[in-house]
């Protein structure tokens, strides 16, 4: 019997994740590695399956029967994304991911940087909201600064208010931490950023696969995020942008599809979002990525959010009984989410990991992209178990059994 608390239908959902119901090293798969990439449902992989064998064609060129219905199912995927997170179609961007996402935001909008400019990051970021910028700031000679954060790993807002001033032109925040679970309050930054007339970016690839969001309440101008993780396919994501924002910006990528005209001489850009996606697409992975918003929408996000809260509260309940066990985070499960990175005294975290491994858990071990801040934290690696919302209670469990097992093969 499976323990679900609230009205997730765990034995059910499990069915659609057939990757799941196989064994590893002779042992139940456990997978908690979602934060980096979440598992697939049948529905998503037939859909791909359905798009290669009965209507494979490019996308805005053919006039023919399977170039439409390509199309329509390419511009279908991005209504849906739209109103997945309160936006309009013009406004939403394929990209590969989040990294290609903020990528684009970074040549585009750092080309109107000038020396002197201010850009404020936070000292939680994934490297792909920290190297962009970086490169960005060089060539302009723009400074970057960034939000540091509480001994509880929440970012300091008393900090952020002085942090952005005048200067900065560019905040660009993850509204979840990959490492520390923290949910930051990106509504209240976001006001901060727009006090000063700074633009303001929302790294969303931890929060929008596992709670509800809408762009309008939080106000960001941009957010990014990836298909990959939210149960769709890889090498599909989104940049959300204000429109007005859109229309004012250059493209990043040049070539087919993103022109209304070319001359020997001139182009002119064609409207959004296909200004920005030059080139053939990857049609599929939107395609698939429509279809996995429907299933999280037939599940509904706000119950995925509440299960996950328990599972949280559930799994750092267990991970404190566990005598040298050091969590990174808040504890309170109301400020983060179901990703959770911890280190036992005494064992290396690839040694955790490995360990875990043999009995079937499959978690992470290493800087997780974060490495300024593993600095911060005063260490190299940590583990970190990631749940979503298919994994169940058992699965928390078997976490709290690998790890005594480990620390018994340590001798601890
Ligand atoms: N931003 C955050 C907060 C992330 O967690 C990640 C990926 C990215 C950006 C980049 O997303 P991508 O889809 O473009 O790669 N984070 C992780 C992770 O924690 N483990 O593997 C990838």
């Amino acid at each position: 019997m499976l323990n679900n608390k609230l009205s997730l239908n765990l034995e059910k959902i499990r069915k659609d994740f057939v990757i799941l119901n196989q064994k590893v090293h002779g042992h139940r798969l456990v997978y908690l590695d979602n934060a980096s990439t979440s598992q697939k449902p049948i529905q998503v992989i037939e859909a791909i399956n359905n798009y290669y064998q009965e209507y494979n064609a490019n996308v805005h060129r053919g006039i023919y029967e399977l170039s439409e219905k390509s199309t329509h199912q390419y511009e279908l995927a991005h209504r849906k994304v739209a109103v997945f997170i309160g936006a309009s179609f013009e406004e939403i961007i394929f990209t590969r991911g989040t990294t290609e996402s903020i990528n684009l935001l970074a040549y585009s909008l750092g080309q109107n940087l000038k020396p002197g400019d201010e850009i404020v990051l936070t000292q939680m970021e994934h490297h792909s909201n920290i190297v962009p910028w970086q490169e960005i700031a060089k060539r302009q000679s723009a400074q970057i600064k960034y939000i540091p954060i509480t001994s509880e790993g929440e970012l300091d807002l008393d900090a952020a208010k002085k942090i952005i001033t005048d200067k900065t032109k560019i905040v660009s925040v993850a509204h979840v931490s990959n490492v520390l679970g923290t949910i930051n309050p990106v509504k209240e930054i976001g006001q901060i950023a727009h006090n000063h007339n700074a633009l303001f970016i929302v790294d969303g690839a931890q929060s929008v696969p596992n709670m509800a969001i809408n762009v309008k309440e939080i106000n960001c101008d941009f957010l990014a995020f990836s298909g990959h993780k939210m149960i769709g396919p890889t090498g599909i994501g989104v940049l959300y942008g204000k429109k007005d924002l859109l229309e004012k910006m250059s493209p990043f990528l040049y070539g087919g599809d993103m022109i209304r005209e070319v001359s020997f001489q001139n182009s002119s850009w064609n409207c959004l979002p296909w200004k920005f996606e030059a080139g053939t697409p990857n049609i599929v992975g939107g395609i698939g990525l429509g279809i996995a918003i429907d299933y999280l929408k037939q599940i509904g996000m706000k119950e995925i959010e509440d299960y996950e809260k328990e599972i949280t509260a559930y799994a750092l309940k267990r991970l404190q009984t566990i005598e040298d066990l050091v969590i990174y985070g808040p504890k309170d499960p109301e400020k983060r989410i179901a990703t959770i990175s911890f280190n036992v005294k005494g064992i290396h975290a690839h040694d955790l990991a490995t360990i875990l491994d043999r009995e079937g858990i499959a978690v992470r071990g290493g800087h997780h992209c974060a490495m300024p801040l593993m600095n911060l934290l005063g260490i190299t690696a940590s583990a970190r178990a990631s749940f979503y919302f298919y994994n169940t209670f058992e699965d928390v469990d078997a976490l709290i059994e690998g790890i005594k097992k480990a620390k018994k093969v340590f001798k601890l």
